[in-house]
């Protein structure tokens, strides 16, 4: 199974089946590393038995008996515990399908295609699967993400991915992706992001991709728009992307890529004006167009700066330097790197630098493989190689909401969840952190595993919530002794921004102004670290908590640090009452945080104008049936949308948790919606999967498969303890 090569090599397109035998699948949990295994050997099947975890994530039938129904909320807790502990992976984690956005499969299919990777039956098989079933249904285009019209990015990417795991161009899917292809104006009409790929590969000449000068690297740290103050997703994309454009390298053309070029556009190949398109993009696709000032920025960099001005010691020196920033977030990461968007993008830089049979790409390919997830719908690819501490602090905290962390039934599901937790703690700075302008990590814990490493302000918090929670329950050891406690909060500290707010991986480093620079057209707010509501939340509530346990530790400055946030949080108010979010749709998300802020600081309902305005927001967009329904729209336009398929789950369960912490004062509106929850739970405890729960870059959403059952246990318990005698 090699990838065709035009010049002598092998000619073979990957093997490719109707489906695989979903009973052959397993999904390895290494410390918190998932890798998905195909076992063709009968004997070797038998030796490694599916479990509830992977049957689970197959989509294949659980058999578990029905449990008794809920009479009260409590019971509902109980049951959707029963079934999630099933779910709990050897590690002590939980773990999920991460998929949603539609561009990150493709960076790594086309890593694959460049490094002559061969690409096995069973994952070329169900990459197809996956991509077939997600094909917008009237057009059979892609979008930007699942539940997204079909944009050329989408399209065209996914489009390649296809033919290059061996579906045939006349297959009647692909006729109909490539017409609607074609009617969106074809592959030269696509984003910025696309025509470097379509570069990198051959599809495309360079000459249609804006400018990715690499000099811009060895700016001083003063300069106002230097890459150090970049938010860290954009500015490690940016630096393979740079390398490669300056170097403007090409992969071997092969077969698959001379016949793309005849698909993928409208135009004849040979007769493309490439140097005109660059700025071609079709408005599907023109979420945040570019503003003048790039466009200025890029004509001259174009005309004047790259033909005439550009000296080539400099352009060696800011290669030189790229290539040792890349260096620098492999070793960090033990070759994880930060997003598979990065590490698609430097396993090519690195096959460009070091050959094919050097480590860093070995390594890198073998951990690409970690951000794989299979699903009863196919393989795709995660927004990162998981969502393990992330997910396993919220199970933490339903269950410590629900007042049922002392009881010894799940005892050894939470101190596995805990063993985790203590395993996952980031226990070093990297390396030379100033050098590749990392910020403090000490303690902390990152989104996923601690091999990819990078601590985020609202990780760290809600981890760290959760280890003490457990920690001061009787019956708990105390496996994070108070140093490591005390050296999260030291980096915790490190997060607020001087308005008060925090960001998501560093401080900010320059103003909102430098979306003027955004380049990527089809995301919003990328360019810069923003102020979120939710960080900000997870932060003051950890820090109250831990305060709480140990009063003296940094005291006075703990205070000040939660008087400004929450400050802030009363200034981020929209007018109509409710908060704008970021990480989760959208304002439900935003405001059941905002709300928990102000509660933490003594400010509900009946004593707070901004903890009511929050209520009455939330309580006006309520639905008869007593749900929420809030639209990925909202994170588009910044205004509350429904969406058109009635109440969801986790959405209800946002904003119960969000009247609940404000001590709303009427408590039919909340029995109503933790009915709808309970009604939606089924016979064997779960929850069925809704509407997609997450977002990024206000355009791009995500899923969060594990909200379904960490965020309605949470409103449950909380309702179970709050109102102890109400049955619903
Ligand atoms: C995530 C996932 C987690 C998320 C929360 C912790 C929920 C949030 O509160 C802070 C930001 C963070 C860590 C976050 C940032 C952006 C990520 C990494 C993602 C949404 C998952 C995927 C996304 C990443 C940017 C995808 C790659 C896309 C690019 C544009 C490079």
């Amino acid at each position: 199974d090699v990838h065709g090569a035009v010049n002598g090599h092998a000619t073979k397109r990957p093997r490719i089946e109707d489906r695989t035998d979903y009973s052959r699948w397993r999904m390895r949990d290494d410390e918190g590393r998932h890798t998905w295994h195909y076992i063709e050997d009968d004997q070797a099947a038998k030796d490694w038995p599916q479990t509830h975890a992977d049957k689970y994530y197959l989509g294949l039938p659980l058999e578990l008996s029905e449990l008794k129904p809920a009479k009260k909320p409590l019971d509902a807790v109980w049951n959707g515990l029963t079934f999630f502990e099933k779910l709990q992976l050897p590690s002590g984690h939980w773990g999920c399908e991460y998929g949603g956005p539609m561009f990150l499969l493709p960076g790594v299919v086309f890593a694959w295609h460049i490094t002559k990777t061969p690409i096995p039956w069973y994952y070329a098989t169900e990459i197809k699967n996956y991509l077939f079933a997600r094909a917008n249904p009237e057009d059979g285009g892609w979008g930007l993400h699942i539940e997204g019209e079909s944009s050329v990015f989408g399209t065209v990417l996914n489009y390649m991915v296809l033919r290059l795991v061996g579906v045939e161009a006349d297959h009647p899917k692909m006729v109909k992706a490539r017409a609607t292809l074609h009617k969106l104006g074809g592959a030269t009409h696509s984003p910025h992001w696309a025509k470097f790929y379509m570069a990198v590969l051959g599809v495309a000449k360079w000459d249609i991709v804006n400018p990715v000068p690499p000099e811009l690297w060895l700016l001083p740290d003063w300069v106002p728009f230097a890459p150090w103050r970049w938010w860290i997703h954009i500015r490690q994309v940016y630096l393979p992307m740079s390398y490669l454009w300056s170097k403007r390298w090409q992969a071997e053309e092969t077969e698959i890529v001379v016949s793309l070029r005849k698909e993928v556009f409208v135009e004849d190949w040979d007769s493309i004006n490439w140097a005109a398109h660059r700025n071609t993009i079709h408005p599907n696709d023109n979420y945040h167009p570019k503003t003048w000032v790039l466009n200025s920025l890029n004509w001259v960099l174009v005309n004047i700066w790259d033909p005439l001005l550009r000296p080539k010691i400099v352009a060696d020196k800011a290669e030189a330097w790229a290539s040792d920033l890349i260096d620098m977030e492999n070793k960090n990461t033990d070759y994880s790197n930060l997003a598979p968007v990065n590490a698609a993008m430097n396993t090519i830089a690195c096959f460009a630098r070091d050959g094919p049979d050097a480590f860093s790409v070995k390594r890198l390919k073998e951990r690409l493989e970690e951000a794989l997830w299979l699903t009863q719908e196919g393989l795709l690819c995660n927004g990162t190689n998981g969502v393990q501490s992330w997910d396993t602090a919220f199970t933490i905290q339903s269950i410590m909401d629900a007042g049922l962390t002392e009881d010894p039934r799940w005892r050894p599901m939470l101190l596995n969840a805990l063993k985790f937790l203590d395993d996952q703690q980031i226990r070093e700075n990297v390396q030379d952190q100033d050098k590749c302008y990392r910020q403090q990590r000490k303690g902390g814990w990152a989104f996923s595993n601690k091999d990819q490493g990078y601590a985020v302000s609202d990780c760290v918090a809600e981890a760290l919530k959760s280890v003490i929670i457990l920690q001061k329950t009787p019956g708990f050891p105390t496996l994070i002794d108070d140093q490591r406690i005390f050296d999260a909060i030291d980096t915790l500290l490190t997060y607020q921004n001087p308005s008060g707010a925090c960001s998501s991986y560093e401080t900010q480093r320059a103003g909102t102004w430098m979306e003027a620079l955004n380049a990527a057209e089809v995301f919003g707010h990328i360019m810069v670290e923003y102020e979120y509501p939710e960080c900000t939340t997870a932060v003051v509530t950890a820090l109250s908590l831990f305060s709480k346990h140990w009063p003296d530790y940094r005291a006075k400055e703990i205070r000040v640090f939660v008087d400004k946030a929450v400050s802030w949080i009363k200034t981020a108010q929209r007018p109509h009452g409710g908060w704008y979010g970021s990480w989760g749709i959208c304002f439900t998300y935003a405001t059941m945080f905002a709300l928990e802020s102000l509660a933490s600081t003594g400010e509900t309902y009946p004593n707070s104008k901004y903890s009511k305005r929050g209520c009455d927001f939330l309580i006006a967009r309520q639905r008869q049936d007593g749900g929420w329904s809030e639209s990925y729209k909202s994170c588009e336009t910044g205004e509350y949308i429904e969406h058109p398929t009635g109440s969801q789950v986790v959405m209800t369960s946002w904003a119960l948790i969000g009247l609940m912490k404000a001590d709303y004062p009427d408590i039919e509106p909340i029995k109503k919606g933790i009915k709808l929850i309970m009604d939606r739970q089924q016979p064997n405890g779960e929850w069925l999967q809704e509407a997609i729960e997450g977002v990024f870059n206000k355009s791009c959403m995500i899923s969060y498969p594990n909200y379904k059952f960490t965020f309605t246990m949470k409103a449950l318990g909380m309702f179970a303890k709050k109102y102890p005698k109400e049955t619903v």
